[in-house]
């Protein structure tokens, strides 16, 4: 009998280009499995988390055990929920999962019940300072083979459009010592979004997915217009059109458009999206593996949507790492209702750092056939990146008002 007690916990915090926190548990039969626990600009609450409190009641667990673990973390802390701890219980969660599969010499997805699909389709980022700007990102993403794209500019009169970088770098919004502030209008963007999508489709034809994220700028009744103005354009959906902490919320914006609807990238259970995906309020549910509780917990999210037509959508900004985005793409291959899945490459860096298994070609991703989730840590030179504090902005209105970002 092999033994397959955990006999080590090790949390990394590195910066190849931007912060990770990643868990890295050995067993005594010599296997290693790694998580995920990057929670953008509040990492080292995670890796506290885990270094203080699970790292040492994980040692002398059986790690075959994932549900019970899942468990123990989840109702054992009497705290339930919140992006801390929830983050915390996936990078369990993930390396659980991912010593079980190597354990068995099978990629992840086949201990999750085998293919689904052939691949895992995937949108990209396009955005400009302007229309052109943005046309131009568009044609480049089509290039590369992509067949679904979300699109984001800058409107005439608003000076931090969401997702438009800043000069010429790729975008990524956690930086400095101290939260950038962000200027923002209503009334400027939802006059430019027709223009936009406009502009778009006149340019391109419809044979491509056509997504936006409204990064919970709009109040549900702006939402409401913003869906109903796009509806010719036929988007793939409106991503965070308004926050979700009031579910009731969605109902509006639902009696108003057909513009399908995702959210969810902030979730971190079931329970943040029970009633939307109960009353059919959402299309897409944008949870993750890293930020709701791990694959298992993801699965049971996946499994509830399924119910009621509700498909994933899982968010894969750069702020996961390659670890949550391997093991992203064993779910997705594996999971009945998929619908898409977020991709914005990491830089050179990262990867160098988390080198993997997984691939992209012509708009679709594979997990690779590597035992377990096929992402590995290069800890050497991890540790030459040290942790850089970085804050996500924080957005006003033109008179001050603070507003969500
Ligand atoms: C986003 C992210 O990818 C997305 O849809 O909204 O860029 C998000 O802002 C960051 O992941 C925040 O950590
Ligand atoms: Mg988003």
């Amino acid at each position: 009998m092999t033994d397959t007690k955990i006999v080590d916990a090790k949390v990394i915090v590195t910066c190849p280009a931007r912060n990770f926190v990643t868990l890295k548990l050995t067993t005594a039969d010599g296997l290693t499995g790694l998580g995920d626990g990057t929670l953008n600009g509040r990492e080292l609450s995670v890796a506290t988390y885990l270094e203080e409190y699970v790292a040492p009641l994980l040692t002398g667990r059986d790690s075959e055990r994932i549900e019970d673990t899942w468990q123990y973390f989840y109702r054992g802390a009497y705290w339930r929920r919140g992006p801390v701890t929830m983050t915390a219980i996936a990078a369990v969660d993930m390396a659980l999962w991912d010593v079980k599969a190597k354990r068995a010499n099978m990629p992840l997805y086949q201990l999750l019940g085998g293919r689904c699909r052939e691949g895992v389709t995937v949108y990209a980022h396009a955005n400009g300072h302007s229309i052109d700007d943005l046309l131009e990102s568009v044609a480049k993403h089509r290039e590369l083979g992509y067949k679904a794209i979300r699109v984001q500019a800058a409107a005439p009169g608003v000076p931090d459009a969401y997702g438009v970088p800043h000069g010429t770098k790729p975008y990524e919004p956690a930086e400095g010592e101290r939260p950038r502030e962000e200027t923002w209008s209503t009334p400027q963007y939802l006059a430019f979004m027709p223009k936009l999508m406009d502009a778009v489709r006149s340019k391109f034809g419809f044979d491509f997915a056509l997504l936006h994220d409204a990064h919970h700028r709009l109040t549900p009744i702006e939402a409401a217009a913003l869906g109903k103005s796009l509806e010719e354009f036929r988007l793939f959906w409106i991503e965070d059109a308004t926050p979700a902490e009031n579910q009731e919320a969605f109902r509006l914006i639902r009696q108003h458009t057909t513009t399908p609807l995702a959210v969810g990238e902030t979730f971190n259970s079931l329970i943040d999206c029970k009633q939307l995906i109960a009353e059919q309020l959402i299309d897409y549910v944008r949870a993750t593996v890293t930020h709701a509780g791990g694959i298992t917990h993801l699965r049971r999210i996946a499994a509830f949507a399924d119910v009621y037509g509700v498909k994933t959508g899982c968010h894969g900004a750069t702020d996961l790492s390659p670890v949550s985005m391997g093991s992203a793409l064993h779910f997705d291959v594996s999971v009945p209702n998929f619908g898409i899945q977020e991709h914005m490459p990491h830089a050179a860096l990262t990867d160098e750092v988390f080198p993997h298994a997984y691939s992209f070609k012509d708009g679709v991703m594979q997990p690779g056939e590597k035992p377990g989730h096929g992402v590995e840590i290069d800890e050497k030179l991890a540790a030459k990146y040290p942790y850089k504090k970085a804050y996500l902005p924080v957005c006003r209105l033109e008179d001050g008002t603070m507003h969500n970002w």
